[in-house]
């Protein structure tokens, strides 16, 4: 009896010693050594929110956190994207990680991965197809996020007959459809009308080329809220508002999400009214699940970011702290 229980120690003890030193990317490295190869498939640089992403992705797959990262913005693209994941798979890489652009179209490619025997971890947005072609997913609840959104132009404007314009994301994205659905969820029987609703694909230039023709269609008086899909394109949106004479903030009032610095500035400038958070910083969380998923560990299938609202007081209170 007494071997038998030394023995189950003993294997249980190698075990754990492999299992550390295959989790601290010891294991898995191409060529021996430790470096993991990772190719990272980003969206492009569409926003402020997705410049912080891409820090906080390169520092967390940096090359003294042991990992060689391969890496390609495809300039909101979604076809580029694609190709970019099958340039990672032909060369071999021992992880992908994608934030895909739009849900749709993800099924090949994902299951040609698959096939490679290469993991693919999701970061920031989610995609349609089948969760058994991915290792992962971490981001944040979009429809969560509209909600917050909703629920505070619910309370603001209750059953007051309120004209609304909408500035959406990039179309067949994950936050556009899904910020969309929490709002309309949360906004529900109340007064608000939405007037108009158009893509200004989650960048400065089109939130304001869009106002600007909502503001030729309605005039300034014909919109009392403006919901921005993101702070970029309701950053663009005032510009458009101030052009036409209005005041942004009031005349029209406005609720963004995204919470990053020059949206949160504008907050603080009585110009956004509310601000929904969402996290840009998941690099620690990304890393650590490819190292997870290289090591041969269980993980979760996705992992959700909390995120905070803020109101012009708040943000005053917390933007010289905030990290991005
Ligand atoms: C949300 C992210 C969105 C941001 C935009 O997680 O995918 O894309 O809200 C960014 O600012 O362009
Ligand atoms: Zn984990």
């Amino acid at each position: 009896m007494k071997s038998k229980v030394f023995a189950g120690i003993a294997l249980l003890g190698a075990m754990t010693l492999a299992a550390t030193a295959c989790s601290s990317g010891a294991g898995g490295g191409g060529g021996g050594d430790d470096t993991i190869t990772v190719g990272f498939a980003q969206t492009g640089s569409e926003s402020g929110w997705r410049s912080a992403n891409t820090e906080s992705m390169k520092a967390a797959f940096s090359e003294d956190e042991g990992f060689e990262l391969i890496f390609n913005a495809a300039d909101n693209d979604p076809a580029a994207q694609i190709s970019a994941v099958r340039d990672f798979i032909s060369r071999g890489v021992e992880a992908i990680v994608v934030a895909p652009i739009v849900e749709d179209g993800w099924d090949d490619v994902l299951q040609e991965a698959s096939d490679a025997g290469i993991p693919v971890i999701l970061e920031d947005r989610t995609v349609t197809a089948s969760d058994d072609l991915y290792a992962a997913w971490v981001g944040l609840d979009f429809t969560k996020e509209g909600v917050m959104a909703g629920e505070w132009a619910a309370e603001t404007f209750g059953d007051t007959p309120t004209k609304m314009v909408v500035l959406e994301g990039t179309t067949g994205s994950a936050p556009a459809n899904d910020r969309a659905e929490g709002f309309a969820q949360a906004t529900e029987g109340t007064g608000i009308e939405t007037i108009d609703s158009q893509t200004g694909d989650f960048t400065r230039d089109g939130g304001k080329t869009v106002m600007e023709g909502f503001l030729q269609k309605y005039g300034v008086d014909g919109i009392d809220l403006l919901y921005a899909h993101n702070d970029d394109m309701a950053l663009g949106a005032i510009e458009a508002i101030e052009a036409a004479g209005g005041v942004p903030g009031e005349d029209i009032q406005i609720v963004s999400i995204d919470a990053v610095k020059d949206g949160m500035q504008a907050l603080i400038d009585g110009k956004i009214n509310y601000i929904v958070e969402c996290n840009p910083l998941l690099g620690d969380l990304a890393a650590g699940l490819v190292r997870d998923v290289l090591a041969g560990e269980d993980v979760e299938k996705t992992h959700f970011v909390e995120d905070q609202t803020f109101t012009q007081e708040q943000a005053a209170e917390v933007i010289d702290s905030r990290a991005y």
